[in-house]
């Protein structure tokens, strides 16, 4: 059996009930094929996949709180933190009733490759728990995160394992956590990046993760001859990928027609009204159904549809295996030519297939994300000189990233014979670093 079959059965034994583990570890082992099988001797002597498959360490810690009647509720918290073989570990906190270790442990070996491919020195992990901030008051989710910091803050710090946000956790929860963290430790630290801009939050890192995918997006179109005006865009989610996605889209002249929340979705053949949309899920927490007041010919939809729609390009930006083969089927039918992940795999692995088999482009999360994560990279960058740069600075270092990421990603899948594969371009290019550096290192 190859090293690679053999190291996936292993993942998949020893890692049981963990499917979206698996699901990730397949999709990079599989696009790394050509790679490891002219290394395997190598990489079967040092170990390299076992490692690569195995966090170096996790956590997983009750986190007690008390809700507004006086009644004490009990979540579980995470923290994984997988490889730092390139920096400090570094990824955001999920906060939704769906987080389990599998969940955690997926999003954290994606982001061991997402960060390398950002070309900035940081390693990978990623925690949360299955607290869901829906619902709850102010005073309620301050009081989680209090009593999750209060254990997760001896693990993590500016230099060791700097936490983000991600699904559930955005600004306030960062607020929160920061606060109890500085309370505890009695340091003003970069530990969380995320953070308002009035205590060392980087200008544009809100903005980060939806820009970044339109610069990619934009970058890999313009490589393929064509341009991103005028087309027509399907968005899922409406949170801080979507919103920042949406907004960028417009900006670059494309019209952006969907977005969805986990009850429904809206179809505004218009043009999504971003300022409504910002109010709506930035100012009010409240769901998707208020759309069509603030826009009378626009439809809303309960449940699924939003790939149903006819669109030049499709950007899933709300969470995992959100796009399944039917909905690949649909929009190729309807003649879409790019999908590009906001989300972390939101596409399945069959999905993907048959977009790639379709002609459809399709760059996958790590790279087509990775701006959010980068410009956390350049906020503890900031905190580390005690300076703040401008939105213009940071937004152009951006844009540059996101560039050279395409490039990075499409030279590696020439060089190994899969040209327009972005799967195993992206795959290869982030793992060639990481593979240098642990190699460098010895057996740790
Ligand atoms: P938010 O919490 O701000 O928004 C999430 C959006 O996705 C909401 O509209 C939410 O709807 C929807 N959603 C979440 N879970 C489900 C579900 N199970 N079914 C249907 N809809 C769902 O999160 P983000 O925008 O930050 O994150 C979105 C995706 O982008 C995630 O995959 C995250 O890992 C990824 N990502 C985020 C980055 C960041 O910087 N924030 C960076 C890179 C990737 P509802 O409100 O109804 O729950
Ligand atoms: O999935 C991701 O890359 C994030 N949620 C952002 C992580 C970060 O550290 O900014």
């Amino acid at each position: 059996m190859s090293y690679v079959d053999e190291v996936i059965e292993q993942v998949v034994k020893q890692n049981p009930a963990e499917p979206e583990f698996h699901q990730a570890v397949k999709e990079v082992l599989e696009s790394l094929r050509v790679v490891v099988d002219a290394n395997e001797e190598k990489f079967r002597k040092d170990a390299l996949l076992e490692r690569l498959v195995n966090p170096e360490r996790q956590f997983k810690f009750r986190v007690p709180w008390v809700d507004d009647k006086g009644q004490v509720q009990v979540n579980t918290g995470y923290r994984v933190q997988f490889n730092s073989a390139i920096g400090p570990y570094k990824g955001g906190l999920r906060l939704h009733p769906s987080v389990n270790l599998g969940i955690i442990k997926f999003l954290g070996f994606e982001q061991i490759f997402k960060n390398s491919l950002t070309g900035l020195p940081i390693g990978g992990g990623k925690g949360g728990s299955d607290f869901d901030p829906k619902g709850k008051s102010d005073r309620e989710v301050m009081a989680f995160c209090q009593s999750f910091i209060t254990e997760l803050y001896r693990y993590i710090g500016a230099d060791t394992d700097v936490p983000a946000g991600d699904i559930g956790t955005g600004a306030r929860e960062i607020g929160y956590m920061y606060g109890q963290y500085k309370r505890i430790k009695g340091v003003y630290e970069g530990v969380l990046t995320g953070k308002g801009l009035s205590y060392g939050g980087s200008l544009a890192r809100k903005e980060a993760t939806g820009f970044g995918l339109l610069y990619i997006t934009a970058e890999m179109l313009k490589s393929n001859g064509q341009d991103i005006a005028g087309k027509t865009v399907a968005v899922s989610g409406s949170g801080n990928v979507a919103i920042y996605a949406t907004q960028k889209a417009q900006e670059l002249g494309a019209k952006v027609v969907t977005v969805s929340d986990s009850t429904g979705w809206v179809y505004d053949p218009d043009g999504i009204d971003l300022e409504a949309l910002k109010e709506i899920k930035e100012v009010k927490r409240a769901r998707l159904t208020e759309y069509k007041n603030y826009r009378p010919n626009s439809e809303y939809h309960d449940g699924k549809g939003v790939w149903t729609v006819k669109v030049d390009i499709a950007l899933p930006c709300a969470t995992q295996n959100e796009l399944d083969l039917e909905d690949a089927k649909a929009l190729v039918a309807n003649g879409v030519m790019a999908v590009c992940e906001g989300a972390n795999m939101p596409t399945t692995l069959e999905a993907t297939e048959y977009l790639q088999k379709s002609g459809v482009y399709f760059l996958p999360g790590k790279a087509a994300n990775a701006g959010g994560v980068a410009t956390s990279a350049l906020e503890m960058s900031q905190n580390s000189e005690r300076l703040s740069w401008s939105f213009e600075e940071v937004d152009s270092k951006l844009q540059g990233i996101m560039v050279n990421i395409f490039h990075n990603l499409d030279a590696a899948a020439k060089k190994y014979g899969f040209d327009g594969n972005y799967v195993v371009g992206a795959n290869i290019a982030g793992f060639e670093k990481v593979v240098d550096a642990m190699t460098a290192q010895g057996i740790v």
